[in-house]
């Protein structure tokens, strides 16, 4: 970063975050400001620096800085992964970011999640071959809230997590502590096991913190991969991410004699309705995965809803 060539955002007026006021500590600051339009999927970094108020003002000479990446819209992509170390299933899973290599043991260089109703999962590749998972180095964080300010602040990131996975174990960390108890039916597993140059892995959307609540939800979560030594991130913010539905269908529709049959795989309950476009729709909640009525009466509409 050049302080040179840097954009200065003169006399900004600070804002109070709102969790200042139940105490300071790791997260939570007095001051904040809001830098607005920015593009998504670009690295910008910031810097704080004091002046005073001469008429030549003195100013210090403070070198933090922190990189941020403004990130899109959270989405998920519905699709089941199977654990074998093959990577031909993630066919059609958009890539969440792209990363530089530097001299960090491990670099991420490119990460994708999707998900099931059972499983969220990760594929991730590296730059060079190396055990991920296998060290108390590499992380997966999980920010459940959206709220940086909340949980455990995690190093070389701006990112709150509430729950992480290290060496396959998963750790309660809402209260702000590094391990605040174990994740339970957490459902870990990565592939291939041992050196190799991609990785995909899986966590179940059924794990628990101590207590009994569930770690995932229904709202957007933020996700981090995070090797310390570097620090390594993927990304410094995490990559938000909201659990996809299951896709319903296609329906599949025969006839046999007198006789008409709907059916289809997978999820959905089937309904049906005499206008396409009503707003009312009549669940057929036994029906299995297949439905069978005889032919010849009114027109009927069919389709499947969650
Ligand atoms: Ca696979
Ligand atoms: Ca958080």
């Amino acid at each position: 970063m050049s302080f040179a060539a840097a954009t200065k955002l003169a006399r900004v007026p600070p804002g109070l975050p709102g969790n200042y006021s139940l105490g300071t500590g790791p997260g939570s600051y007095p001051y904040c400001c809001k830098v607005t339009g920015l593009q998504n999927g670009l690295n910008y970094y910031f810097a704080v620096r004091a002046k005073d108020s001469s008429s030549s003002p003195r100013e210090d000479t403070n070198a933090v800085s922190i990189a941020v990446v403004p990130g899109t819209m959270a989405s998920g992509n519905y699709k089941t992964i199977t654990m074998d170390g093959s990577f031909s299933d993630w066919a059609g899973v958009p890539w969440a970011c792209q990363g530089a290599v530097d001299g960090n043991p491990v670099n991420f260089t490119q990460v994708q999640f999707a998900n099931d109703t059972s499983y969220l999962y990760g594929h991730v590749k590296l730059s060079s071959p190396y055990a991920l998972f296998s060290n108390y180095y590499t992380h997966l964080f999980v920010d459940t809230d959206e709220n940086a300010q909340t949980g455990y602040p995690v190093t070389g990131a701006l990112f709150g997590s509430e729950m992480m996975i290290e060496t396959g174990y998963g750790y309660d960390q809402r209260n702000g502590n590094f391990n605040a108890g174990a994740i339970s039916n957490l459902g870990w597993a990565f592939a291939p096991a041992g050196s190799a140059l991609e990785f995909e892995f899986q966590v179940s959307l059924d794990a628990q913190y101590p207590g009994g609540a569930k770690v995932f939800g229904t709202n957007a979560c933020r996700l981090l991969l995070q090797d310390n030594r570097g620090p390594e991130t993927a990304v410094e913010t995490g990559i938000p991410y909201i659990l996809a539905r299951p896709q319903l269908g296609p329906l599949l529709i025969a006839q046999s004699g007198g006789l008409i049959t709907i059916s289809w795989t997978g999820p959905g309950t089937l309904q049906f309705s005499d206008s396409p476009t009503a707003n009312s729709w009549t669940s057929l909640t036994n029906a299995g995965y297949s439905y069978t009525f005889e032919a010849g009466g009114s027109r009927q509409f069919f389709r499947l809803a969650e």
